[in-house]
């Protein structure tokens, strides 16, 4: 049975576990969860992730949720591309991306989501004011790091793409909709422009259209 991945494309968490497998190149099917028919919530789906919430995976009845851990668990599938670092030092400073991602990225980014992609989406009402500046002040805060560490090397992790890269650039895939507060920092915009050009990117993107 092939390695079968569980998705939403249009949400970034989505994006990140089929970005990573399309960078790797490994085979799979896709199938979709349906979040405009509540797929998330179908008993069959909630037997995979109790969560109810996409990506899953299922490798031959090996079940993963939670993007970060799919993301690492496909990169070791193909060791050879080069996302996760094989030395201790500079594998944990991947993981230390990962966990920031969970922490503080992921949870600014998930405002502008739910103001600016989600409510218009699956019409919830308005934008409100209150929950921008809240995202923005988050921002504020970790926007300086992340562009403070694209300062000094090419990726967030090092010279070399990593899953680190996977897990905090596949916001991205929604930063122009969603507006993050992002335009003044330099390294940040660069660092998109350059996943953004990648051949994998442009298979994932290609894979976010709106359910019928
Ligand atoms: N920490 C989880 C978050 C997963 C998550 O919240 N997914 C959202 C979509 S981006 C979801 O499935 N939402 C459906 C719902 O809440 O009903 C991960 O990174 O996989």
């Amino acid at each position: 049975m092939k390695l079968k991945i569980y998705a939403f494309p249009l949400s970034p968490r989505s994006f990140k576990v089929l970005w990573a497998a399309n960078h790797v190149d490994v085979p799979y099917e896709f199938q979709l969860v349906d979040f405009t028919k509540g797929g998330q919530s179908a008993p069959t789906f909630l037997a995979l992730n109790p969560n109810g919430r996409a990506p899953v995976i299922d490798d031959n009845g090996f079940v993963l949720w939670e993007s970060n851990a799919i993301v690492e668990y496909l990169a070791s599938l193909k060791p050879d591309a080069g996302l996760l670092p094989r030395e201790t030092p500079a594998r944990l400073a991947v993981t230390k991306w990962l966990y920031w991602e969970s922490a503080h990225w992921d949870p600014a980014c998930a405002v502008f989501a739910f103001e600016r992609v989600v409510k218009p989406l699956f019409g919830r009402g308005e934008e409100v004011q209150s929950e921008i500046d809240r995202g923005t002040q988050m921002f504020e805060r970790i926007g300086k790091v992340l562009d403070g560490a694209l300062a000094q090397h090419r990726y967030v992790a090092g010279d070399a793409l990593s899953v680190a890269d996977i897990s905090l650039g596949a916001s991205l895939c929604i930063a122009d909709q969603a507006r993050f507060p992002i335009e003044e920092y330099r390294n940040i915009q660069r660092w998109k422009a350059d996943l953004k050009a990648l051949p994998s990117w442009s298979k994932t993107t290609a894979m976010q259209v709106p359910p019928r």
